[in-house]
């Protein structure tokens, strides 16, 4: 669809009424929560000097009072995450599709919430994590609020909702030692797994490397669910939600995710903060995959089954318009972590399918916010307002912050002159689809769903070899973790079933044989036993050889905005090597790092002074997405001292990151681990910089992985 010309409204609703409830304590008197000037904060009152504390101390219970009560319960899953403001625009209506204002109105900048996070880590666990990240938006539509509660994988693990409960239990820490933390590599998560064989399709996009991205800017989001899209007649037609991101689809190496956890857990955190704070707005485009309701049976796969996703090369992703996240929260607690989305918030124009598994979320979402939020009042949280008119009689409850006027609180009435009124459908009320049901009541699985081995083995035949060793590396990092070979052997036989090589791979790096058979049913836990015979490459069942839209090697790589570049300097620097590098890539909109053996300032040949960003003591190369080294002998001299500066050269070599070196930063490289391989295509000698923005753009030269093997890092 063409780009959007015109200009947008600017009025941002949300914000003005964000404001309405913003406090700001500067130039302002300290004042009690009964806003009593206060005097002292700094001393509590005693009976003298030393003597006791006095129990009519007020201030000083209201204030240790308040502090006891600042902690609410962490998200039961996505507890950790961040989140930013934005906004929605469309390119062109969809108006044959959906009668929502926001698919209609191209006039409009929707303000939007998003946020993004892992699942199995607690609040304070880390962002590098190898997880399925959610991905969430709260669109403040001008018709009400809109929730796409959707993840960073199209696909999820499981069918029906039913499961959820042991899903989570199976992944989060066991329950005897509370182990471990924000990992799926241990003995209960594969033991469930194992059987429940619908899961293997998620579970082998989280051993890809979309389980580790390298920014929350740089990963694709899904609605996953097939929902529907309703137009003014009432036509129906089947949608699927992505996001895709204006930056490209890219992560790091596993050995990169493991250090960043290190040396500093908010990576991605910090990376979404500080884009945003330095103007460089994260930004995705919406598309939607559209499937007549006539057509709804034409796949070999369920589009209520929420474990299979649609291959782009069946039904293309149009694009309709772009999300842009451009301001940051005020107050993390009152906005990312008071915020609660609800896959039930939905607007006219936009429905629901039968996916049972969306069912079943309809529910939980509401509920968990009572025990989340503590009042069935939470959507009067500022965060959570819509930006429309609320007026029904839901009264009363916990922290009721409204004051409902008149005398009724039922409809109909006639006290309050029929009022709040119901609206028609034309003026806006909602109403659901009207969907044809002929069926039994019933509890058990559709036989639609059975087939749990196609796509995962879709999606690894269409891995690029690079991806393919990453997944291999993970099984065997994951499964090794496992104490109970009867687990790991039931996943190499599963694993067996989607491809040969990738399970042999594994194997072998376990120790282990692959298991002739194994015991049946599989699916203990849903009776079915899906005959994995049928899904062999090359059966029946196969519908597609390759689906290359799912490869990160066929993203986009055509941007080295807001990648961060590490210049490794001490005093002597060559200062018109610094500055002619840093001019080149700062015009891309890269961010430069000077990093030195000291912090404080570093000065150049020409006895200029510059801030050092960060001392090699408290930084490591994987925060990093390249290297440059200018010249200067006094300055080549220092780094070589400081062993770490070679072993922050030997790890970007490592992760197949592009490095540059100008002068006598050669004589660093004479030092490091791979001397050898200093004709590598992302290694630039005295090269020019364009050279060196275009390797960094490629994301990572993975040509050299098979060179890294010996790398001492
Ligand atoms: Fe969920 C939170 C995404 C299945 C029940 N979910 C939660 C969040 C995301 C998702 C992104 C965090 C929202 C935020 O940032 O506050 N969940 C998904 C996706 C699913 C999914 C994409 C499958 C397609 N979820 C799912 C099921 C259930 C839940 C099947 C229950 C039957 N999810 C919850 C929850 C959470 C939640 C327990 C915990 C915190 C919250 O709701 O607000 O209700």
């Amino acid at each position: 669809m063409a780009k959007k010309t015109k200009s947008s409204n600017s009025s941002d609703e949300k914000s003005k009424q964000l404001e309405n409830f913003s406090v700001d304590g500067k130039d302002k008197a300290l004042t009690t929560r009964q806003g009593l000037k206060v005097n002292d904060t700094n001393n509590s009152l005693k009976a003298g000097a030393r003597g006791a504390t006095l129990l009519e101390d007020f201030l000083l219970r209201e204030k240790i009072h308040n502090f006891d009560h600042e902690r609410i319960p962490e998200r039961i899953v996505h507890a950790r995450g961040s989140a930013a403001h934005g906004y929605f625009e469309l390119y062109e209506s969809i108006e044959k599709y959906s009668k929502a204002g926001i698919f209609t109105d191209t006039s409009r900048k929707t303000p939007v919430f998003a946020r993004f996070s892992t699942v199995a880590g607690s609040k304070g666990s880390t962002d590098l994590a190898r997880d399925v990240r959610g991905f969430a938006v709260k669109f403040y539509t001008q018709e009400g609020t809109w929730d796409l509660v959707g993840n960073n994988m199209p696909i999820f693990f499981i069918q029906d909702a039913m499961k959820f409960p042991d899903l989570i239990h199976s992944v989060k820490p066991e329950p005897n030692n509370e182990i471990p933390q924000a990992a799926s590599a241990h003995d209960t998560f594969y033991d469930f797994i194992s059987l429940t064989t619908e899961t293997l399709h998620n579970q082998i996009w989280v051993m890809s490397d979309r389980a580790i991205p390298r920014s929350l800017r740089m990963m694709e989001g899904f609605g996953i669910h097939t929902f529907r899209l309703i137009n003014k007649e009432g036509k129906a037609h089947f949608v699927k939600f992505h996001w895709k991101p204006k930056l490209g689809v890219h992560s790091v190496t596993w050995d990169e995710a493991v250090k960043i956890s290190g040396a500093d857990s908010d990576f991605h955190r910090r990376d979404l903060w500080d884009a945003i704070d330095s103007g460089q707005f994260p930004e995705w485009e919406l598309g939607v995959q559209i499937v007549p309701e006539e057509d709804e049976h034409k796949f070999e796969f369920d589009l209520l089954d929420a474990t299979k996703l649609i291959p782009e090369e069946m039904v293309p992703v149009q694009l309709i318009g772009r999300m842009v996240l451009n301001r940051n929260p005020e107050n993390f607690f009152a906005e990312t972590e008071q915020v609660a989305f609800l896959p039930g918030s939905i607007v006219p124009g936009i429905d629901f399918s039968n996916d049972p598994l969306l069912q079943g979320r309809l529910f939980s979402y509401r509920d968990t916010q009572l025990s989340r939020l503590g009042s069935h009042n939470f959507h009067q949280i500022p965060i959570n307002r819509p930006i429309t008119p609320v007026h029904n009689n839901q009264r009363d409850g916990h922290m009721q912050m409204e004051i409902p006027k008149g005398q009724t609180a039922y409809f109909p009435n006639t006290l309050s002159g029929g009022c709040p009124y119901l609206s028609s459908v034309e003026e806006g009320g909602f109403e659901s689809y009207q969907e044809r049901i002929d069926a039994n009541k019933i509890r058990t699985r559709s036989e639609s769903f059975s087939d749990h081995f196609s796509q995962p083995a879709l999606f690894y035949r269409s891995l690029a070899d690079w991806e393919k060793k990453h997944v291999a590396d993970a099984y065997s990092f994951e499964l090794g973790k496992c104490n109970h070979a009867h687990i790991q052997e039931r996943m190499l036989w599963l694993i067996a079933q989607i491809d040969d090589d990738l399970a042999n791979e594994v194997a072998e790096n376990l120790g282990m044989k692959i298991p002739e058979d194994i015991e049946r049913p599989i699916n203990q836990a849903i009776g079915a036993d899906a005959n994995v015979a049928d899904h062999q490459p090359g059966k029946k069942k196969i519908y597609l050889d390759k689906a290359p839209t799912l490869s990160q090697a066929n993203t986009k790589f055509d941007t080295i905005a807001t990648r961060k570049i590490a210049f490794l300097v001490a005093d002597g620097f060559h200062m018109k090597d610094f500055d002619q590098m840093k001019a080149a890539l700062e015009k891309e909109n890269a961010v430069v790092k000077i990093i030195a053996p000291h912090g404080g300032m570093v000065t150049c040949d020409s006895e200029m002074e510059h801030k050092v960003d960060a001392s090699i003591m408290t930084t490591e190369s994987v925060l990093y997405d390249a290297v440059y080294i200018p010249g200067g002998k006094k300055s080549i001299d220092a780094l070589m001292k400081k062993s770490k500066f070679i072993k922050f050269l030997n790890e970007t070599f490592k992760h197949c990151k592009a490095i540059a070196v100008d002068n006598e930063g050669e004589q660093l490289l004479d030092k490091s681990a791979f001397t050898e391989y200093k004709e590598d295509k992302a290694i630039f000698i005295n090269g020019n910089a364009s050279d060196f923005i275009s390797a960094i753009a490629k994301h990572r030269n993975w040509d050299r992985m098979d060179k890294t093997e010996n790398i001492p890092v």
